[in-house]
């Protein structure tokens, strides 16, 4: 038994899978039916070279099973991956929230945790630009809660009805189903530049947020504003966010693409390799409380998804972590059939009137019916509740419960009246009575009119290289967009964002840059409490002083100097990295002195894109055969142009003059004495120096990426 299980009524989680679970090691093949099976290679034949028998009910059986292996693929987020943990709150939340799994600090109440990309079907690739699903389910106490969020804090329409639309215009067009697991199209840009709400999130979208380097460095937002009702009754708004530990972290633009040749599945590796190395993930849970009283005093409306509540203004207590510790036994049975449904909630979490959560409140249950066949999905091992599940519910496809008795209905004397009503005590779910009233009206609120104020937000909280890759990323999408109307419609919408960014846009898009800018329709009332910045928006003010879990990649050939390695490694691998040796080939590489060093990967199998960092160690011989080699010319260069830390000792500092990156970076360190560290290049010609090499070279990786302007006159990013 793992240690992410909760006690509950003799039930936990692992018990709960446990009887699911086949073990098939040292077992004999059967059929469905449990009938031993000498010969599975052939099919039963009339003779020889006879025909097929009808009878062979083993080759039926195994063919008809294949056949329906498949379930429709969910038609949003159908590329995922997912891993199982724990939650643990780390005070009682009992003034907020009467939510049984907030309330005890040595509970671990289990989770499971699917990341998802939104537009491309399940075989695409996982690092295309794209907002990300985090969707948790907690198996608590008192009933299954799901947390299905995204990476991104809004979304980008305000009311469900729209979001059909939204879906066809993004998805490949339907003549051609061109092009996979991307919004550069004309579709997608015709529908946001005819959705101005849309704003906002196009603005993250075009951000470095919607690359992310890991789903263990991306935060997850609950989007909606949600209610937490205390066992008084008392409500409250409240918005979730997950933060990692690790800090919030990206790929470039050029990597993401280059990743989605090289290794489509780089994203889903990444967190499973993660866990079976034990570097377990962690997350934090974060809430933002508005109270009751306060719903208008902001000058955003908070039932509007399309809108954040800024940090700085309303802070995010953090109350909790999340630990992903388990990678799933069976991508099918778990990953796939897990069934998320925004409307799985506990006593103590409520839903507002958020008209884009009231429809996912219709559409998660309905597309769980379609995908999974029938209305018996709850029971399924991946989707069960830990605790006792009692109704009157009954038969359907997939029936696995075995009810007994002769009643399944309610009332009834004939079983006692049993189940019974659970008692209206705080640990039943009440709906929070909130008040409603009004006309029927198929509208929308005035006050859901501001369409860009937040995109500008989020667009001036950006560092200058963060704009700069927002503009070259609009660049990319627009470029691909055929329709001059649609491009100059969008440059009219960015206009109204930002005059300069779509200036800086038009150019690069054939579209006459405007003049000046465009004051939007509606502006939101001022005098309420707000910001003009955000700084907790920006990656740039992330976590950069952990290089936990980072990969290094270190190049060697025969005649490396050992040594080196050995001091580096240790140095590195006690921050918490992972190094991998890279030799021309698998098998071993001989040190200069001697030793025989085992390779992990030979260099025609790996990039520089799928590392954090570059390692070159010294030793004559190996340089010499290094200097030879194109590719490791090219990694090193390539690390530059991403802007990573690039480690070279002794010898290797020279194959800088090689790589063909411009002299005013290369001429310092080539002739720096002493350790040198500009612009993410450590270098070291002394021995002596290695601990104070290693000590820089962890601050440059600590920081991830050394943005500089002449990497964009080398190549652009
Ligand atoms: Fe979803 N969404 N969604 N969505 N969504 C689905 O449910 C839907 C929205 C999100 O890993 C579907 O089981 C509507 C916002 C995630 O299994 C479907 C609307 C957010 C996942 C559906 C939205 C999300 C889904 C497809 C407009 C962030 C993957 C398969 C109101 C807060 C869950 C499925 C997983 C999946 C409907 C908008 C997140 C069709 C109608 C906003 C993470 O039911």
């Amino acid at each position: 038994m793992s240690d992410n299980t909760i006690p509950s009524n003799g039930h936990n989680k692992e018990q709960n899978l446990d009887e699911f679970r086949e073990h098939a090691e040292k077992q004999q093949l059967t059929t469905n039916e449990g009938v031993r099976i000498p010969h599975t290679d052939d099919s039963l034949k009339a003779g020889e070279r006879g025909p097929t028998l009808m009878e062979d009910f083993h080759f039926r059986e195994k063919i008809t099973h294949f056949d329906h292996e498949r379930i429709p693929e969910r038609v949003v987020h159908a590329r995922g991956n997912a891993a199982h943990g724990y939650f643990q709150v780390y005070e009682p939340m009992t003034e907020y929230s009467k939510a049984a799994f907030l309330q005890d600090p040595s509970v671990k109440t289990p989770v499971f945790v699917r990341f998802s990309t939104v537009a491309g079907s399940r075989g695409s690739a996982d690092t295309v630009r794209d907002v990300r699903g985090f969707a948790t389910k907690f198996y608590t106490t008192e009933g299954v809660f799901d947390l299905v969020g995204n990476n991104m804090p809004v979304f980008f329409i305000q009311d469900a009805i729209k979001f059909p639309d939204l879906i066809h215009a993004v998805k490949p067009e339907p003549r051609d189903e061109i092009p996979q697991a991307a919004t550069a199209h004309d579709t997608a840009w015709d529908f946001f530049s005819l959705m101005p709400e849309s704003m906002h999130m196009v603005m993250w979208l075009l951000s470095d947020r919607a690359l992310p380097r890991s789903q263990r460095m991306m935060e997850g937002f609950g989007v909606h504003t949600f209610r937490l009702v205390n066992a008084q009754g008392k409500s409250r708004f409240v918005k979730f966010h997950w933060k990692p530990l690790l800090g919030v972290h990206s790929l470039t633009w050029d990597e993401s693409q280059k990743l989605a040749g090289q290794d489509p599945d780089w994203l889903r590796r990444d967190l499973w390799e993660a866990i079976e190395m034990g570097d377990y993930p962690e997350y934090e849970f974060g809430i933002q409380i508005i109270e009751e009283a306060d719903e208008f005093a902001f000058p955003f409306d908070i039932l509007d998804a399309t809108k954040i509540w800024p940090e700085e203004l309303i802070p995010v207590r953090r109350i909790g972590k999340m630990t992903l510790n388990r990678n799933p036994d069976n991508y099918f049975a778990e990953t796939e059939q897990v069934a998320f449904h925004t409307g799985n909630l506990v006593p103590g979490i409520d839903v507002t009137d958020d008209p884009l959560l009231q429809g996912r409140l219709f559409s998660y249950l309905d597309t769980q019916l379609l995908r999974l066949g029938g209305p018996n999905f709850a029971e399924l091992p991946i989707n069960r509740p830990v605790n006792e599940v009692h109704n009157n519910q009954r038969e359907g496809h997939m029936r696995y419960t075995i009810n007994t008795g002769r009643t399944s209905y309610f009332p009834n004397s004939l079983s006692g009246g049993y189940p019974q009503l659970a008692p209206k005590d705080e640990r039943s779910y009440t709906h929070y009575p909130e008040r409603v009233e009004g006309r029927k009206v198929r509208g929308r609120s005035e006050s859901f009119k501001d369409y860009f104020s937040q995109a500008t937000l989020f667009l001036r909280s950006m560092s200058p290289v963060e704009q700069q890759h927002m503009v070259e990323a609009a660049h990319f999408e627009l470029g691909k967009v055929k329709s001059q109307e649609v491009r100059e419609r969008v440059i009219g919408l960015f206009n109204q964002i930002d005059h300069d960014f779509a200036v800086r846009v038009a150019k690069g898009i054939g579209v006459t840059p405007p003049t000046s800018a465009t004051k939007p329709s509606y502006i939101p009332p001022t005098g309420k409490r707000n910001v003009d910045r955000s700084p907790a928006l920006s990656m740039e003010n992330t976590i950069k002083d952990t290089i936990k879990s980072r990969r290094i990649a270190v190049l060697i050939a025969d005649g490396v100097n050992e040594t080196e390695i050995q001091r580096v490694k240790k140095g590195l691998e006690e921050r918490g990295t992972h190094i991998e040796l890279i030799g021309p080939h698998l098998g071993t590489v001989k040190a200069a002195g001697g030793q025989q060093l085992m390779v992990d990967k030979s260099a025609p199998t790996v990039n520089s894109v799928m590392y954090d960092a570059v390692l070159v160690p010294g030793g004559q011989q190996g340089i010499v055969a290094l200097r030879e080699s194109g590719s490791v010319l090219h990694f090193i260069a390539e690390a530059f142009k991403h802007g990573k830390a690039i480690g070279l000792l002794d010898e290797a500092v020279d194959l800088l003059r090689l790589t063909g990156l411009p002299d005013q970076v290369t001429s310092g360190p080539i002739s720096a004495k002493g350790v040198n560290a500009v612009n993410g290049i450590v270098t070291s010609r002394n021995q002596g120096e290695l601990d104070a090499f290693i000590t820089q070279f962890v601050a440059a990786i600590a920081r991830h990426r050394h943005w500089q302007p002449m990497m964009r006159e080398f190549v652009p990013m």
